[in-house]
């Protein structure tokens, strides 16, 4: 048992009672040091769980294989504990507070016996920040708490800030005591999994898992579930997206913020490589931002996050060099595939595919296999200060000024490659009716169409309806000057199926258009979606893509669109009542543009 380095009473009888539910062998208080760190990974080999990577091709670097059960968030496990089922909307699991507190009170009781209960302070945002927020999580697994030493600013110095202050309680376990004398396994688990959120008292309860969104609390759980429903009542933004920060060859910088749903290239922007001469990219955050305004009225973004938990297969040295130069050392992965010579490997990494593997599985694996060599959602856990292109105001607590958003998905018809709102109102409406190709990141089939309001979906802690309400209520307060909106889609694809717009680096090109839109420097012709590229504004110089193909990707094809004004009906039909007005405003004088246009 560590001693507490806190004279915080909250935080100390919390402990205690929880310790008394869990009934840990031991308690340990995290110090966020590397010692400590080297500590858990000693445990991590000794159990099987991790190994230790090649220290002369990925120093300092653990692979771990978890259980192939607990391979990704679990949504259909996710609740939003409001206090009516109103609150959480139809978009979320509900069950009252007061019955799922019973559930968990009976699961959680001695579920840590025989392991270690793992105090870990953490700050979401720059220590001190006046956009950061506190957590402290509880967890019994040696693998959470090392993560979320990357993930987070993590350790005794969170304890200092927080003082006596207020903390979101984020309760993990994985749900698998051990009896005396009984062995552990590499990956405990349980395969009853629960995944709870109680907004009105701003708690976390995780049970079962220790993957990922599921087990790190600070990220999906709090910085956006718990933080949505902080931020809907103090007047300021969680939201699923990223930051960059975009100078363009005069030296004039413009931050942006990007909400794509999971797993659809966001890291690959957020650290994009620019084709076009003179510009430059910096990455700020690659899946959060927490913005709150500031005195100039203008929304100021922070990435609470501190480190990347990205997506593995489809990472290479061509997507996404920077990303691949953040992993490369003091880094985590997690279900990918291991080489012979002890490095890592999985689909894509490289041109040509390694002779032989040993699987996710720990299976052997030749190219010849008919399975996969690591899993579609294996990942890779690396700090955010080993990207070559960190922005150095990742660190600035009072965040960066956000002049535009965008929003996007996957969508191979209909949606352009650039879209300007017409306004706050229309933006928040584009954001709302998003839909995209299902990805892996969540279990469930892949390939299918879903809307993901705002990339929030899986995300938002409260009824959609109200979140949207919120976005127009923010555009309301004194002085705002709210950033201009933009709907992109990097994955159009021509009749015969081939993506029309090249991507990657290429999405410079869009950027450089909507930094020269904030500007007021490109010029852009009102169709009846929006605003879009006027001819020559989208500089596709050195570009080599067909006249045909750039037509058809600014083309707005307004019967497509008016075909999907019924299903546009249907999803806001599920919120009843609980729309916005304004948006329903929004959505008839698109019909009315498109049938004007038709
Ligand atoms: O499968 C998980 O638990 C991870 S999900 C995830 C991880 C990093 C960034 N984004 C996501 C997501 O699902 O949006
Ligand atoms: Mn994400």
């Amino acid at each position: 048992m560590t001693t507490s380095a806190t004279s915080n009473q909250n935080l100390l009888k919390w402990v205690d009672e929880m310790a008394s539910l869990c009934q840990p062998e031991k308690i340990h208080w995290c110090d966020g040091s590397q010692a400590e760190y080297d500590e858990l990974f000693r445990l991590m080999i000794a159990n099987n769980t991790a190994i230790r990577l090649n220290e002369e091709k990925r120093p300092n670097s653990y692979l771990i294989q978890s259980d192939p059960s607990d391979v990704a968030r679990v949504e259909d496990r996710t609740f939003i504990c409001s206090e009516k089922e109103i609150d959480a909307g139809p978009t979320n699991n509900w069950v009252a507070p007061a019955e799922m507190k019973g559930t968990l009170k009976g699961i959680f009781k001695g579920c840590m016996k025989g392991r270690t209960l793992y105090v870990v302070p953490f700050s979401m945002g720059p220590l001190g920040s006046p956009i950061a927020h506190i957590g402290i999580q509880l967890t019994d697994s040696a693998y959470a708490a090392a993560n979320m030493r990357i993930m987070t600013r993590m350790g005794s110095k969170v304890l200092d800030v927080l003082g006596d202050g207020k903390f979101v309680p984020c309760m993990h376990t994985v749900g698998a005591p051990l009896e005396p004398g009984q062995a552990d396994v590499p990956w405990p688990c349980n395969k009853e999994k629960y995944i709870c959120h109680f907004p009105d008292t701003r708690e976390i309860w995780s049970y079962g898992s220790g993957y990922g969104g599921n087990a790190l609390l600070g990220k999906k759980c709090f910085a956006l579930r718990i933080a949505s429903t902080m931020a809907r009542e103090e007047g300021w933004l969680a939201e699923h997206m990223l930051i960059l920060k975009l100078t363009n060859p005069q030296g004039i910088v413009k931050y942006v913020c990007a909400a794509f749903p999971s797993a659809c290239g966001k890291t690959n922007l957020a650290m994009l490589e620019p084709t076009v001469p003179g510009w430059k990219v910096e990455t700020v955050g690659d899946d959060i931002a927490w913005m709150k305004f500031g005195d100039d009225g203008q929304l100021y973004a922070i990435n609470p996050e501190a480190g990347f938990f990205g997506v593995a297969p489809g990472t290479s040295n061509f997507s996404n060099p920077n990303a691949m130069a953040s992993l490369k050392e003091n880094s985590i992965f997690t279900n990918v595939a291991l080489t012979p010579d002890g490095d890592v490997w999985w689909e894509e990494m490289t041109d040509d595919k390694p002779a032989k593997l040993t699987s996710w599985l720990g299976e052997e694996w030749t190219p010849d296999s008919d399975k996969k060599a690591a899993h579609p959602n294996s990942r890779f856990t690396a700090p955010a200060a080993q990207c070559p292109v960190i922005a150095p105001e990742f660190e600035d607590p009072k965040g960066v000024p956000i002049s535009a958003i965008l929003f996007g998905g996957r969508r191979a018809t209909t949606i352009p490659l650039v879209n300007e709102s017409l306004s706050w109102e229309h933006g928040t409406f584009l954001g709302s009716v998003m839909s995209s190709e299902k990805t892996a990141a969540a279990t469930g089939g892949l390939g299918e169409l879903r809307h993901d309001p705002m990339a929030m979906l899986p995300f938002c802690g409260y009824n959609m309806a109200d979140y949207w309400g919120h976005w127009l209520k923010v555009s309301e307060a004194p002085g705002a000057k709210m950033p201009k909106i933009y709907y992109v889609n990097w994955f159009r694809k021509s009749e015969q199926g081939k993506f029309l717009w090249p991507g990657f680096g290429e999405n410079s090109r869009v950027l450089k258009w909507v930094f020269e839109r904030c500007e007021g420097t490109a010029k852009a012709e009102a169709t009846p979606i929006g605003n879009l590229p006027a001819p020559g504004s989208l500089d596709i110089e050195g570009l080599d893509i067909a006249p045909e193909a750039m037509e058809e990707l600014l083309r707005v094809d307004t019967q497509a669109w008016l075909n999907e004004i019924p299903g546009t009906r249907e999803h806001y039909a599920k919120f009843g009542d609980r729309i916005p007005a304004k948006l329903q405003k929004e959505l008839d004088a698109l019909e009315q543009r498109l049938k004007d246009a038709n």
